[in-house]
């Protein structure tokens, strides 16, 4: 074994934080990617040109398997048999979120669910900055953790949105405070089965001090969490003593925590009770790590939402037209619906389609049935959504975006909404779901535009 060798898995944006990270501590790195030409390939030549790099599908297994420690990108399963066979001779298999567990010293709150992570994550971030905190918003969000290193800056508090992918290879992370915020099924073309996909989202209670627990998803609570942990929890039902939920005051919903009102919903910009629920566990979080409660309402106040995340794009005609573009399995989709539905005069008319990771689509029947005018489908699994929504209501097929927009701008009528969550992942057609919801904006732009010239 080569002392301390450490094989970096994977050459995205995380692969690349671990190699910067690594290197710079003079530790021995060898990278390598699946791909024949992955994304950072010239780059990284480029900059460490001492860094062996091997990619395709034939990886040399003795160097694998001599190796200290094996450091996995979220994107590679840690499941394929090189690794298998390299974990097997002893070989450790970590991620970046444990290399960074190693090395930090800065309190962590730590957020995963299947839904509303980023918005969550987000919001903690505007928080502990309208506290006047250092604080870093890294993870699954966007910027690998280990960036946090790059410089010496040192932070008061770091914010981590965790897939579950993520999770899998991290041990020693002790956050002071972790959430899973809510689990419905999403990535199970990656798990054996739903209970694994669940097990690797527990992952995130191992060392925590406090734990945010949402009431209303038994799914978000453990019985393997340290005896130590404060439980926090909260509802968007009526809370108990000490928990955070809604009450119905003189007319108003409120936050509140047990009976102190915090702040009133329509003081919130932010709406959809999926977003109240958000709402809820930030503070949550915020307050077991000991933000104050004035800086936590003031960032909630001034918080816009995310885009892509049930955003606005426009309205014409009477026709509402919304991008839930994050909108990628079936949890998301149903909340989008709901929360869309139930406040609009008229029905939805639901673009939807792209990879469905192993999803069951007849679980959107009671939304689709409830809310829908018609269904336009697209992507890679779109015979898998119309097999059983398209029994449901008008169901069509697209094949480009462009072509759903003009499908859904003829079958929408006044008083309903056009809404893109597609309940699938993006990337059979596109570069991520932010590419896929400007290529959305852009279609209903140009034909809300052709619209005008034409009437
Ligand atoms: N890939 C290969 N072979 C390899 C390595 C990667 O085919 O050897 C493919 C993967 O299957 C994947 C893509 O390349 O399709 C990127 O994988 P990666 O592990 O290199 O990803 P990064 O660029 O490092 O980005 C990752 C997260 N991506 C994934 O987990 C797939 C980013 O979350 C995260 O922002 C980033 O680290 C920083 O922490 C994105 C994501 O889609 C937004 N996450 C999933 C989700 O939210 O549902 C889990
Ligand atoms: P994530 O980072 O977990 O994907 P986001 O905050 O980006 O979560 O939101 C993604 C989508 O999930 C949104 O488009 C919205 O439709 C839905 N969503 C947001 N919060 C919740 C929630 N608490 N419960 C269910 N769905 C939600």
């Amino acid at each position: 074994m080569q002392t301390n060798l450490h094989i970096v898995i994977g050459l995205g944006a995380t692969g690349l934080s671990c190699i910067r990270f690594l290197t710079k501590r003079g530790i021995p790195v060898i990278a390598m990617d699946t791909r024949d030409a992955p994304p950072n390939l010239s780059e990284l030549q480029h900059t460490y040109p001492d860094v062996r790099i091997y990619t395709g599908q034939h990886w040399p297994q003795d160097i694998l398997n001599n190796a200290k420690v094996l450091v996995v990108s979220p994107g590679v399963s840690i499941k394929i048999a090189p690794i298998q066979e390299a974990k097997s001779k002893g070989v450790a298999v970590i991620g970046d979120i444990e290399l960074f567990a190693q090395y930090n010293k800065a309190p962590v709150i730590a957020i995963t669910g299947a839904n509303g992570k980023s918005t969550v994550t987000t919001l903690v971030g505007e928080m502990a900055k309208c506290a006047e905190k250092k604080v870093a918003v890294v993870g699954n969000i966007g910027t690998p953790v280990l960036d946090i290193f790059q410089d010496n800056t040192t932070f008061d508090l770091i914010v981590m949105e965790l897939s579950s992918f993520q999770l899998e290879t991290t041990h020693s992370l002790n956050p002071t405070a972790a959430t899973v915020l809510n689990i419905t099924p999403d990535h199970l073309d990656r798990y054996d089965s739903f209970d694994d996909y669940v097990a690797a989202k527990h992952r995130i209670f191992h060392h925590a001090q406090h734990i945010i627990i949402n009431k209303q998803d038994p799914l978000s609570d453990s019985t393997n969490i340290p005896p130590t942990a404060k439980k926090w929890f909260f509802t968007t039902e009526e809370p108990k003593t000490a928990e955070f939920g809604l009450r119905e005051i003189d007319g108003q919903t409120w936050l509140t925590f047990d009976h102190d009102k915090l702040i009133s919903s329509q003081e919130l910009k932010i709406v959809g009770l999926h977003n109240l629920a958000n709402a809820l566990s930030a503070l949550a979080l915020g307050k077991a790590a000991g933000l104050a409660w004035e800086p936590m309402l003031e960032a909630l106040k001034n918080f816009n939402g995310l885009a892509h995340r049930c955003q606005w794009v426009a309205e014409k005609e009477g026709i509402r037209w919304i991008n839930d573009s994050k909108g990628t399995n079936i949890g998301a989709c149903q909340a989008a619906l709901d929360g869309i539905g139930q406040q609009l005069l008229g029905k939805i008319v639901l673009l939807l389609g792209g990879d469905g990771k192993g999803a069951d689509f007849a679980d959107l029947i009671p939304q689709v049935a409830k809310y829908c005018r018609a269904i336009i489908v697209m992507g890679k699994d779109a015979p898998a959504i119309l097999d059983p929504l398209g029994k449901i209501v008008e169901a069509f097929s697209a094949q480009t975006m462009m072509q759903a927009v003009e499908l859904a701008a003829s079958k929408a009528k006044p008083g309903d909404c056009v809404l893109l969550s597609p309940a699938c992942s993006s990337l059979d057609q596109y570069q991520n779901f932010s590419h896929r919801g400007e290529v959305f904006i852009d279609s209903v732009k140009k034909v809300l535009t052709q619209h005008v010239i034409s009437t």
